[in-house]
């Protein structure tokens, strides 16, 4: 049962993400944690709330309007300062207040209560990807996953946004090579901090968003309570491919999480328990473009770089125009390198993509080089 409900939910969810829902679907995300379950269900209680005092007080306005009018031969009252009237327009709204306040109060607080992780995972944005990090922390699952760190790229080809001849996937948008994996029924702290502008981490279906700043930390969490895969966005304007960076949850099983995160532990060689500490910081996601073989140049240039350099826009040299790169190549690939890198001219540095590892600038060099000679 359990599952055909997850698969109902995280269809519609995706329905609705892709835009193609059936009309009428205005509301919230179908919620699929207790605490998002409690957001949805304190909407609902406070929009019917509004829409009660919307009914009472346009009702009573239109009554009065209407039959007391002018041309019906009503005369208006002339008088000031009834205490009767003032006291009671302070007293309801003070407990119609109060009555939205108090459980609010209380969603909010279980909302912003990060104790207790099970496992501390930091999300990084960046223009335009997410980059995963499970950190070192307390809790049932410390030990496990620690020093795994991954960048997580929109997987949607460039063809299925800028075609209009080719067939939209599925999660069109909303699909990513490399998921963010968690265990289900386990408590996740999440980190957000931002490496560019700000960013902002929102996975509805948790009810979770919390926006990603860059030199600030801030938390939220959740608990998964169904395995499958959940879907969000950056939720905070962040750029031009603000719309390509969207979030994949993966929730599997506890024991298939730790064999995830003993090979992902091996593939990526991330430090074991012991010594993951300091370094894990600094050298950051790029470890995993590393041990994935060579830095792949011809999907870091159609990423970072074709912008300019297939089009030759503001003097960029364009690939493939041997005239253009003749005197460029014969200043030796190294000046090249250093340039892509360093950033030349109208040239910004690594294309203006800072994320990018000087590897993989290197690699887009090379793949520019080869299609130019
Ligand atoms: C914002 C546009 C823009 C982007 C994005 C961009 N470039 Fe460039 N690139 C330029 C311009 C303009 C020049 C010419 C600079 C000059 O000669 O002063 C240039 C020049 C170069 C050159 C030749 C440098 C030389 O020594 O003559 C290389 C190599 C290069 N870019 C590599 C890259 C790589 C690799 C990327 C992606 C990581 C990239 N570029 C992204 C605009 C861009
Ligand atoms: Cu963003």
């Amino acid at each position: 049962m359990a599952s055909t409900t997850k698969n109902w939910v995280t269809a519609v969810a995706a329905a609705t993400w892709a835009g193609n829902a059936a009309a009428g679907n205005l509301n919230l995300q179908e919620p699929t944690t207790t605490i998002a379950a409690q957001i949805y269900s304190l909407h609902t209680y406070i929009m019917v709330v509004c829409v009660v005092i919307f009914v009472l007080v346009f009702g009573a306005m239109f009554y009065s309007i209407f039959k007391h009018r002018k041309s019906v031969g009503h005369k208006a009252a002339h008088f000031h300062e009834n205490t009767t009237v003032e006291i009671i327009w302070t007293v309801i709204p003070f407990l119609i207040l109060l009555g939205m306040a108090a459980p609010a109060t209380k969603t909010i607080l279980a909302m912003k209560d990060t104790s207790n992780a099970d496992i501390t995972i930091k999300a990084v944005g960046y223009q335009w990807k997410w980059g995963y990090e499970y950190v070192r922390g307390e809790g049932d699952l410390a030990g496990v996953s620690d020093g795994i760190q991954f960048y997580s790229n929109l997987s949607t080809t460039k063809d299925q946004i800028y075609d209009k001849s080719v067939k939209k996937s599925e999660n069109y948008l909303l699909e990513v090579d490399n998921p963010l994996v968690v265990p289900v029924g386990k408590k996740v702290r999440i980190l957000t901090t931002a490496n560019d502008v700000i960013h902002a981490f929102w996975v509805p279906s948790f009810g979770v968003k919390q926006d990603a700043i860059p030199g600030f930390i801030r938390d939220t969490w959740f608990t998964a309570e169904q395995t499958g895969e959940f879907r969000g966005q950056c939720a905070e304007l962040c750029g031009k491919e603000h719309g390509f960076m969207p979030i994949v949850v993966k929730v599997v099983t506890v024991d298939e999480f730790k064999a995830w995160a003993a090979k992902q532990a091996k593939d990526t060689g991330a430090p074991a328990a012991e010594t993951a500490a300091a370094p894990a910081a600094q050298a950051a996601p790029e470890k995993t473009a590393a041990a994935g073989g060579a830095a792949d140049g011809k999907k870091t240039f159609e990423g970072a770089c074709a912008a300019c350099h297939m089009t030759g826009v503001a003097g960029a040299p364009k690939v493939g125009e041997k005239a253009a790169w003749a005197p460029r190549l014969a200043q030796g690939k190294d000046a090249l390198y250093e340039h892509a890198i360093k950033g030349k001219g109208v040239m910004p540095p690594k294309g203006g993509n800072a994320a990018l590892s000087d590897g993989e600038v290197k690699a887009a060099v090379d793949h520019m080089v080869s299609l130019s000679k």
